[in-house]
């Protein structure tokens, strides 16, 4: 049955994403509404081949809508997701507004779709380098469980918006043509560099992006104690996150057993081929909806350790596919008698 649509930040970067997810999976949209900020209206996007027009996000603008896309920030889920409900639409939240919120499921659908069942009109999408993440550790989780993990990422500009993306093909442009490199997005050079993920350092001596992995991937594997621990890095790469994964398990657990497992996990493609030294890498995950797990290997350190390497499109598992799929899991809820 068709559903009435409206994706929130349209415009943006992940928002782009969430219109080429419903074509590829040929969701059953109905109605579709197109909200980004005055910027954009009277401009138009394609959907399908026909142009939609884009119009402004206001409180108003729900009326009639099934599912809404939230994909414009914080600040504007928090001001525009209580209209969206009241109007009666299911919110996919890409914001962390509500990440946190303990009446809001924090949802991959590899990892804990029966969390969907206790919505209450908001489910949250979370921070994409968790998204990743869980993805590719989960199905290890459920076979011996994990004890502890040590991550450090490769994260893409795209994780900053279109703008940073922008930012990223202007300086690779402005250093070869030889001119002074310039940056207003990001808080230094992002070309030919990388820097500490460009999120406020909090008390605990990590940043927002690494607070966020240890807060929601505990709360996904509904495991609230965790060991976690992440470096996050920016990197010139365009639009895949990359992660270096250690991970310390109950038992030891053999890299041919890992790759069994993993290769039989949904959402999961296996990369991992040490003759022809081909690994995950960013350029290939993009444009996948699979995450990339290769590398996989003993920690010669730990007998109960296993490392990996991961890679997956920020946009697609880590945003827009990721809320689609939330989308298609709802539709196959059964429907609630009153
Ligand atoms: P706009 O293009 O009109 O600025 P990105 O993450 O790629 O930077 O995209 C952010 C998205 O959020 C864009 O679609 C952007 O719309 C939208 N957005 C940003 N600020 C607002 C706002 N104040 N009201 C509505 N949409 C907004
Ligand atoms: C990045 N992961 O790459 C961030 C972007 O919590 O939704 C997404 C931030 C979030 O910078």
């Amino acid at each position: 049955q068709a559903k009435n649509i409206a994706v929130v930040g349209a415009t943006g970067a992940v928002g782009e994403e969430i219109l080429r997810v419903l074509e590829r999976r040929n969701f059953p949209v109905g109605k579709l509404k197109l909200l980004a900020s005055e910027r954009s209206v009277g401009k138009t996007l394609d959907f399908k081949g026909k142009p939609v027009p884009v119009e402004l996000l206001a409180a108003g603008a729900f009326k009639g809508t099934d599912i809404a896309f939230f994909s414009a920030g914080a600040t504007r889920s928090r001001e525009f997701v209580p209209a969206a409900k009241a109007a009666g639409a299911v919110v996919v939240d890409n914001s962390s507004a509500f990440r946190m919120d303990p009446n809001t499921p924090l949802v991959v659908p590899e990892v804990n779709p029966g969390d969907l069942r206790r919505h209450k009109g908001v489910i949250a999408n979370p921070n994409c380098t968790a998204a990743i993440l869980a993805t590719a550790v989960w199905p290890i989780h459920q076979a011996v469980g994990i004890r502890k993990i040590v991550v450090s990422t490769y994260q893409s500009a795209s994780g900053a918006g279109a703008a940073a993306m922008r930012e990223l093909e202007d300086q690779v442009r402005q250093y070869a043509e030889g001119k002074p490199v310039t940056h207003t997005v990001f808080p230094h050079q992002i070309a030919f560099n990388l820097f500490s993920h460009n999120t406020k350092v909090a008390e605990n001596g990590y940043n927002e992006e690494e607070n966020k992995v240890i807060e929601e991937m505990r709360k996904m594997f509904h495991a609230p104690d965790l060991p976690i621990l992440p470096t996050c890095i920016r990197v010139p790469v365009l639009r895949a996150h990359s992660e270096s994964v250690a991970l310390e398990l109950e038992a030891p657990m053999s890299p041919e057993e890992a790759r069994e497992i993993l290769r039989r996990a949904p959402g999961i493609k296996i990369v991992d081929d040490p003759v022809a030294n081909h690994f995950p890498m960013p350029l290939e995950a993009s444009g996948d909806l699979d995450v990339h797990v290769g590398r996989i290997r003993r920690d010669l350190t730990n007998p109960n350790g296993l490392a990996l390497f991961v890679a997956g499109d920020q946009l697609l598992k880590g945003a827009a596919w990721n809320a689609v799929q939330i989308a298609e899991e709802l539709a196959k809820l059964p429907v609630e008698v009153a």
